[in-house]
């Protein structure tokens, strides 16, 4: 498609309606949206913000890769529950942070258990051109980064994570709450939205978010990919999610298109999520379809469960088409290209 289309496409009466794809499954009713690139996609509504700070860089012809670099750093550099130092901690009260990076060629880097460093998705960049390793963790990712320069930061709960750790600590119970990322379905009582309580809103009435993975397709039609976050808030101490590991939180291949992850990182990384949506892409599925079916893998596990979590997934075809899919209501996504500069939401497909 040449032109950026948001298209529902409206398979009833199309005569391949009930044809079967490329794998064989029964076609489902689909929805895609195809853009002129260069292109960045991000997870949720806060993804307005990421996307902001990757724009400048693909409007000037930059690489992919920086751009989705400084979508990332955009994210930590935001106060938020879930993303960067300022996040809520593990249940040991402790701020743990896992980042990945990876171009369309191969090339990637990621850290996980990461303490007291303000931008993982930049020392997860450093790992990937410096070291001839793809993935490190905790102490060890901590002295790389501060040999190569980053700062150690204080390693101080925030006011508002260490509000919550407390809060927690009274029934210590773990629940990832569900679509907590997601600006758009807050409903306040109050017109002025005041009422919202935190963790959906901070003391000074700014909203919080979770998770940040960005997708960007640049000039020259190359792909890259990041995810950037602080995990399941309260989690086990030495819990690492998806975000960190290659082809579940993650995974871009230029060949296909670029795929990120939000949501429970368990059931991303049992089914290699995010590797499964891009070889979908590849074997001719549409983005939207490629995601869905990695979310059926999910929920085909165990369907009662899947119906009281979220994961989310956003892919970018190497042809700039756009697709998302997620087990339950919610997901959201933000576009930014020449034609919304100052991005786009739109709300994914659900399973339930
Ligand atoms: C994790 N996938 O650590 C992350 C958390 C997340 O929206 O994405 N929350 O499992």
């Amino acid at each position: 498609m040449k032109r950026r289309q948001f298209l529902t496409l409206p398979l009833v009466g199309v005569p391949f309606y009930f044809a079967r794809d490329l794998l064989g499954q029964v076609r489902e009713k689909t929805s895609n949206l195809s853009v002129r690139k260069p292109v960045v996609v991000s997870t949720w509504d806060s993804g307005i913000t990421a996307n902001k700070a990757a724009w400048p860089i693909l409007e000037m012809k930059g690489s992919s890769l920086d751009a989705v670099e400084a979508a990332g750093r955009a994210s930590e550099d935001e106060p938020s529950c879930c993303v960067g130092l300022q996040a809520w901690p593990d249940r040991d009260g402790r701020v743990t942070l896992d980042a990945s990076i990876m171009d369309g060629d191969g090339g990637c880097g990621a850290v996980s258990f990461l303490e007291r460093i303000k931008h993982p998705v930049s020392v997860a960049r450093k790992v990937m051109e410096m070291t001839p390793h793809v993935l490190l963790s905790g102490e060890g990712a901590q002295g790389f980064a501060v040999a190569n320069g980053f700062p150690l930061e204080e390693g101080k709960l925030s006011p508002e994570a260490e509000k919550e750790w407390k809060k927690w600590l009274e029934k210590s119970q773990y629940k990832p709450v569900m679509n907590i990322e997601n600006r758009s379905n807050w409903r306040p009582a109050n017109a002025d939205g005041s009422d919202i309580p935190p963790p959906y809103r901070f003391d000074d009435g700014s909203f919080n978010h979770d998770t940040m993975a960005t997708a960007a397709l640049d000039a020259s039609g190359k792909l890259a990919g990041m995810v950037t976050t602080s995990g399941m808030a309260f989690k086990m101490r030495g819990r690492v999610g998806d975000s960190p590991i290659i082809g579940a939180g993650m995974f871009v291949d230029n060949g296909a298109g670029a795929a990120v992850s939000s949501g429970v990182g368990e059931e991303v990384i049992r089914i290699c999520g995010t590797h499964t949506v891009v070889e979908q892409m590849r074997m001719g599925r549409t983005p939207e379809q490629a995601c869905r079916e990695a979310v059926r893998r999910v929920v085909k596990r165990d369907t009662a469960r899947a119906r009281e979590l979220q994961v989310g997934f956003l892919a970018l075809s190497k042809k700039g088409e756009i697709g998302a899919f997620s087990i339950v209501k919610g997901f959201t996504f933000s576009v930014t290209n020449s034609d919304w500069p100052k991005g786009k939401v739109f709300e994914s497909k659900s399973w339930f």
